[in-house]
């Protein structure tokens, strides 16, 4: 008897040590899933206040990255508020970024805001704005980091605007053409890229004689100022069909004829400086030049005329 009782026992033991084992296992991994869950929904949903108001959060077409947290303002005036902490001006102590949106009042895209760093603020009007804000870092050895908020404008005129927060003061970088992140509502990527050499890349809307873009590049200088590097020449590369006769010049400095383009002629326009000159290749590989004034009109030709009348293939999208 006692021994089987024993045996038993034993038995027992085992059998809650096993079963304690395995639920020793169970809620580790849990818990850890439960935190995970909850970090997701610190970082990525709006905060409890803010709930209540509801409806409008959830259906919101701004997916929010990093450590962004919208609310609905409670500030007369604004509609949403767009918070993050982070440090700015590399002291080591995390800056307080606060954008307040105001929307415009025909439509619902968000029109202006307040930028709000730690006491320092800047407001800015624009159209169909992206409040969901970016950290960069344009230059990794400066220690400072960057605030871009971009907006499409009113027809693809899309804007990106860097801010910088330093010595408490907070200032405006520059304004570049192009749209930083991915576009609202959409997986399509901007054309602003932060190069992290010091460096911004983007696309830049052309005049010369139709509407183009070309890659441009802005520099950081050590004046805090977002400056264009000029380039020479831009590619232009457009297949046209001449529509007007066009006498060419064989180059920019040397003014003497060279080809002349007949109506029906395919050309392709090569580079321009953006500024007066434009080469243009006929079908037997010969470059030649032409000049241009206020962008639209072709000089130097017999009767002259404005880019429509003699090239047909322009884009003359607004
Ligand atoms: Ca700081
Ligand atoms: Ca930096």
């Amino acid at each position: 008897m006692k021994k089987s009782l024993t045996t038993l026992l034993l038995i027992a033991l085992l059998v809650a040590l096993i079963i304690g084992c395995s639920d020793l296992g169970v809620p580790i991994g849990s818990v850890r899933k439960e935190d995970e869950n909850v970090n997701v929904t610190a970082s990525g949903e709006t905060p409890a206040p803010a709930a209540e108001e509801g409806a409008e959060m959830s259906d919101s077409p701004f997916p929010l990255e990093d450590d962004t947290v919208m609310s609905i303002s409670q500030e007369q005036g604004f509609t949403k508020e767009f918070r993050r902490e982070a440090d700015l001006d590399g002291n080591g102590i995390d800056d307080e970024i606060i954008l307040k949106t105001r929307v415009n009042p025909n439509g619902d895209e968000v029109s202006s805001y307040l930028l709000l760093v730690n006491d320092e603020e800047i407001s800015y009007e624009g159209q169909r704005i992206d409040p969901r804000f970016h950290l960069t870092d344009i230059d990794p050895e400066d220690g400072y980091r960057e605030i871009a908020v971009s907006e499409e404008g009113p027809s693809s005129d899309n804007l990106t605007v860097f801010y910088r927060y330093k010595e408490t003061e907070l200032t405006v970088l520059g304004e570049i053409q192009g749209f930083l992140g991915t576009f609202p509502d959409s997986d399509i990527k901007g054309e602003v890229n932060i190069q992290g050499d010091g460096t911004v890349k983007t696309k830049t809307r052309g005049q010369m004689l139709q509407t183009w873009f070309y890659d441009d590049v802005y520099q950081l200088n050590d004046k805090d100022v977002l400056v264009k590097i000029e380039k020479e020449l831009y590619p232009f590369e457009t297949e046209v069909t001449i529509l007007k006769e066009l006498k060419t010049r064989k180059s920019r400095e040397d003014a003497s004829p060279s080809y002349t383009y007949k109506p029906g002629e395919k050309a392709t326009l090569m580079e321009t400086d953006e500024k007066e000159w434009v080469s243009i290749r006929n079908r037997d590989g010969v470059i030649s030049w032409f000049q241009v004034e206020n962008h639209m009109e072709i000089m130097g030709q017999d009767s002259d005329g404005y880019s429509m009348d003699f090239f047909e293939g322009l884009n003359m999208a607004d």
